[in-house]
């Protein structure tokens, strides 16, 4: 079968800080393993990096470092389009048009823009609310078949869906509704620190989340110190939500069932596992760190990464675009 003929895949992160073990085992690791049934699209979504208070300079380094770790993850860029989404025309003029479309109560009810509005100090723009506009215009401008997002990301999707379908109607077929795409296990890895919210790459405290460029000894500080429940079996239940999130960690790392852990572990107390916990992650994230250390240092290399892939990513994405104007009405550009 051909390249093209292949489901379309697309689905990224954004530079808002280093990459977590919850980005990796949610998002990156499960994409991995899609290059060979899928053709896979995986932009840096760097415009949507912009919507809380950020630092320009942090902003380029955590995009080369994205793509470094994208690389050094598995995603293989002989085998994928990886590129930058502000490279791409197409992408912020498909949301205007999307936006024409949403109802701005739906956008006031996305988990995110609440959990995110309501940090202490948070800037609430309009980037913000608008976010998951953007997002759906990230996915229907290369009318990806399948999108592998986290569980935190579901809701984004359905809102994607939704607009696909709105587009259609108001206009005539043109988008694919995207199927959402959920990996197995580490569909929501949570906060070490505090369980009952997910682990995210902009928190304050570091302990919260383990960055997959942390230093051995820094992981296994993070997983030694993470909270565990009272009681003290290794085992999974709605009452024992750290315990929990580290048994999910455990066997998103390994691939080994959660049943099978609780029995290895019976008995051995919380000490015990989360020392093994973390040999497991370091003996994962080893091999990540020692090839991304070869790649970040190549910035020749990486641009060629990037050209390559905003070639094929702008070829498409102007297709629709195109579409999109004429079934809106706007005239034809005069060339
Ligand atoms: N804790 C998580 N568990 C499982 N999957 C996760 N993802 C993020 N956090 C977890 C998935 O990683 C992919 C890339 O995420 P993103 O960078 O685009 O946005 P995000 O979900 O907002 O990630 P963060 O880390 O929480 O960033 P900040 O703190 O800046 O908002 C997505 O597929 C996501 O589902």
């Amino acid at each position: 079968m051909s390249q093209t003929q292949k489901p379309l895949i697309l689905t990224g992160a954004k530079p808002s800080g280093e990459l977590t073990l919850g980005n990796y085992l949610g998002a990156i690791k499960n994409w991995a393993v899609m290059l060979e049934e899928y053709e896979c699209f995986f932009p840096i979504v760097d415009l949507h990096a912009i919507t809380v208070r950020y630092v320009p300079a942090d902003l380029r380094r955590w995009t080369y470092q994205c793509l470094a770790q994208y690389i050094a993850c598995g995603l293989d860029p002989a085998r994928s389009h990886i590129f930058l989404q502000s490279h791409v025309t197409g992408h912020a003029e498909l949301s205007w048009v999307l936006s024409c479309l949403t109802p701005v109560g739906d956008l006031h009810r996305m988990t995110q823009f609440k959990e995110k509005s309501a940090r202490p100090g948070a800037s609430v723009n309009a980037g913000l609310l608008y976010y998951p506009v953007l997002m759906a215009a990230d996915i229907l401008l290369y009318n990806a078949d399948r999108v592998p997002v986290g569980e935190d990301q579901k809701q984004h999707l359905e809102l994607a869906r939704n607009l696909a379908q709105r587009f259609n109607q108001t206009y005539s077929e043109t988008f694919k509704v995207p199927e959402p795409f959920i990996g197995k296990t580490g569909g929501r890895i949570m906060s070490l620190q505090d369980p009952s919210k997910k682990m995210s790459k902009s928190e304050d405290n570091p302990g919260e989340a383990v960055l997959l460029l942390d230093p051995p000894e820094v992981i296994r500080k993070k997983i030694l110190s993470a909270v565990t429940d009272s009681g003290k079996e290794v085992r999974r239940s709605d009452d024992k939500p750290g315990i929990s999130n580290l048994l999910t960690i455990f066997s998103a790392v390994t691939g080994r069932p959660i049943e099978k852990i609780e029995d290895e572990f019976a008995g051995a107390g919380y000490g015990t596992f989360k020392k093994a916990l973390a040999d497991a992650v370091i003996a994962e994230l080893e091999p990540v760190q020692e090839r991304y250390r070869g790649i970040i240092e190549d910035k020749a290399y990486m641009h060629g990464v990037l050209k390559q892939g905003v070639d094929v990513a702008q070829a498409r994405a102007y297709k629709t675009l195109s579409k999109v104007f004429r079934k809106a009405g706007f005239v034809d550009r005069i060339r």
